[in-house]
Parts: structure tokens; C-alpha cells; sequence
């Protein structure tokens, strides 16, 4: 079934995102791109779980504004597969902030501003892993 190469990656659709109805644009983007679904979760985030999700940027100044902004409403939480599904998820997503993204990339195409930018994606396998486990337990075995 999986050859060396085949991937998990976690994609978020933001509250931003949701908010303008984009979760089945995302996912459409996502799977005509080649990627499979193996998880997928409806939910929004605790002030915990987003703190521990985005720990890296603790003490950044742009931390807390963060935290505020994953807190305040429901997320789609998807799981997808693919070869190299987290560089090719990380190009479909685009930059971090809109203005430097890409044409045609969902944050170039959606993205409000550097916050508000309508998507997550997993920047590296350590980092897939670690955010699978945390929002999605279960997606890398099954
Ligand atoms: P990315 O991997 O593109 O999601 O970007 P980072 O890991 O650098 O940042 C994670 C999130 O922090 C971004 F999606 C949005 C937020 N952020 C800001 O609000 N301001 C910044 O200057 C940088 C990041």
C-alpha cells in the first residue's frame, strides 16, 4: 500500500477559513492535487491544546494574538496522504503571509493577512507527527 516515500501531513483549516465556508474548497484543492483523506475532525481548540500545538512560538509577539485567534471558533482538522504529501502541502498552502504567497495558493487566494491565513500545514515529518498525534490520535496508524 505505502512505498518509502508516502507521507502524512496535517492540514488545518483556520476559523478564518471556516467562517467563509472554505473547508470543502480546501479539501477539494487538496484531493485534485492527489492527496488521500485519512482523518478528519470538526472542533474547536482548547486554549491547552492550542498552546501545546503552537508552543515553538511561545514568547513570540505574535504568540498570544495566535492563541486567541485558533481559540475562537471551530477547525477542520485533516489528515491527508500522499508522496511527499508535506512539501506539496506546504506549496499548495503558500507562504505564511498572504502578500508573499504565491498565485493561486489558498493563502494567496484567501488569506486575510499573516494571522488570518486560512490554513495550517505541517513544515516538516517531526512536525506532522507531532501535530497528527495531538489533534488527530490515531491518524498515523490507521
Ligand atoms: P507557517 O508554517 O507558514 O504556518 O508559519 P509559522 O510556523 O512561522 O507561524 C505559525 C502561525 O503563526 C502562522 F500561521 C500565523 C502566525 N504568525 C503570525 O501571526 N505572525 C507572524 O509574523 C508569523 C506567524
Amino acid at each position: 500500500m505505502s512505498d518509502a516515500t508516502t507521507e502524512r501531513t496535517l492540514i488545518i483549516v483556520k476559523p478564518d477559513g471556516v467562517a467563509r465556508r472554505l473547508v470543502g474548497e480546501t479539501i477539494a484543492r487538496f484531493e485534485a492535487a492527489g492527496f488521500s483523506l485519512v482523518a478528519l475532525r470538526f472542533a474547536t481548540l482548547s486554549e491547552e491544546l492550542a498552546r501545546e500545538f503552537y508552543a515553538e512560538h511561545e514568547g513570540k509577539e505574535f504568540y498570544e494574538p495566535l492563541i486567541a485567534f485558533m481559540t475562537s471558533g471551530p477547525v477542520a482538522l485533516i489528515g491527508l496522504e500522499r508522496e511527499n504529501a508535506i512539501e506539496r502541502a506546504r506549496q499548495l498552502c503558500g507562504k505564511t503571509n498572504p502578500l508573499d504567497a504565491a498565485p493561486g495558493t489558498i493563502r494567496a487566494d484567501y488569506g486575510l493577512d499573516g494571522r488570518h491565513n486560512t490554513v495550517h500545514a505541517s513544515d516538516s515529518p517531526a512536525s506532522a507527527e507531532r501535530e497528527l498525534a495531538l489533534v488527530l490520535p490515531g491518524a498515523l496508524e490507521s
